[in-house]
């Protein structure tokens, strides 16, 4: 009986061994180890031995064969697991070393781009460079600029509003900011004139995305205040900019226009090099309203202040004919330029 026991244990052991996938152990533990397997009907064949130590020792023994059949189906499962896990590791690892087609050079996005071309520009024009947050508060973003609470101009901006406050803003007045202007009221506050700033940054407007408008945009902040400035310096630094920007084949006009925040108040187109004329942003003299919101007297200093989105910029620069292209990151895009 012990050795039926021992050659049932090897040959369950062996076809263990054998086993190569996860659903064949499960078989197996239950062929070897079920009511009709062979160390069970073995345990009912215990009843027919002779002697109690006869049967207590091929109990014993059957025991212990059952024990080291299920300890052995336990490891196979676990190794087979493994090397599942390390096969498919295997077969998902990227072999950088095998890229055999000609490396090529990543490089800044295209706004990216434009925005560090922008900030060397301005700063070669004597302009530092200023930031301000993209959570704003209501007076930042609007009041400060000469739009209260039911200023009509705030309907053409539409608003994402926060739930939460940033330091210094009220709950339920707070806001992504819907430009760059209020970081002309946080330089004022914070800076002794004359200052002779641009403020690059991210935007956000509820504008449903199109081939020239996109939710979350681009803008570059101008202000400049000093003793004495006039529109003439206004038109001046924007002329100089766009032969700087642009190159020397392009020239600048403005147009009048409304913003509640400069008075007067002018849309600048630049003049391509072909005669054609593109509107580029808003500019204006800053509204003594909003010198006073920024703490300065305005018999004292006057100044003017520009506004332009920098994504157009870069479609323009381009000739990319939908804004929303520069933004679904395809390589074949991206690549060109
Ligand atoms: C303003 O935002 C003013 N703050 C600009 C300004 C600053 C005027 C200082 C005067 C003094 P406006 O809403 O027109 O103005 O936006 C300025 C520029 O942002 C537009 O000319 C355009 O180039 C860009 N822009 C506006 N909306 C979008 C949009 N949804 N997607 C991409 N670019 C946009």
């Amino acid at each position: 009986m012990i050795d039926d026991i021992r050659a049932a244990r090897d040959a369950a052991l062996a076809l263990v061994e054998d086993a190569d996938s996860l659903e064949s152990v499960s078989a197996l533990d239950t062929q070897l180890l079920g009511k009709k397997g062979q160390l069970a009907v073995l345990k009912t064949q215990l009843g027919s031995l002779a002697t109690v130590d006869e049967k207590r020792a091929a109990g014993q023994a059957v025991n212990e064969a059952v024990q080291v059949v299920s300890t052995a189906l336990e490891h196979r499962l676990v190794e087979l697991r493994e090397a599942a896990v390390s096969l498919r590791v295997q077969a998902e690892r990227l072999d950088l070393t095998e890229y055999v087609g000609k490396p090529t050079r990543g490089h800044a996005h295209l706004v990216t781009q434009a925005w560090e071309r922008l900030e060397d520009v301005f700063i070669g024009l004597g302009f530092q460079v200023a930031e301000g947050p993209e959570v704003e508060t209501d007076w930042h973003n609007f009041e400060a600029l000469n739009m209260g609470e039911g200023h009509p101009a705030r309907g053409e901006f539409d608003t994402l509003f926060v739930d939460c406050a940033p330091a210094g803003g009220e709950p339920g007045r707070t806001v992504l900011r819907t430009h760059t202007s209020p970081v002309q009221i946080r330089t004022m506050l914070t800076q002794e004139p004359p200052i002779y700033i641009v403020a690059p940054g991210r935007v956000f407007r509820r504008d449903t995305p199109d081939a020239t408008h996109m939710p979350v945009f681009h803008q570059i902040e101008g202000l400049v205040i000093d003793r004495d400035i006039t529109m003439a310096d206004l038109a001046g630094t924007i002329e100089a900019f766009t032969k700087a920007f642009f190159g020397a084949g392009f020239t600048s006009r403005l147009r009048p226009s409304y913003f509640p925040f400069t008075e007067p108040s002018a849309e600048f187109d630049i003049q391509r090099p072909d005669g054609s004329w593109l509107e580029l942003g808003g500019c204006g003299m800053v509204h003594p309203n909003v010198l006073a919101a920024g703490g300065l007297d305005p018999e004292e200093w006057s100044g003017f202040a520009f506004g332009f989105g920098i994504d157009r910029m870069a479609v323009m620069r381009h000739q990319v004919a939908d804004i929303r292209d520069m933004y679904v990151n395809d390589i074949r895009f991206i690549e060109q330029f």
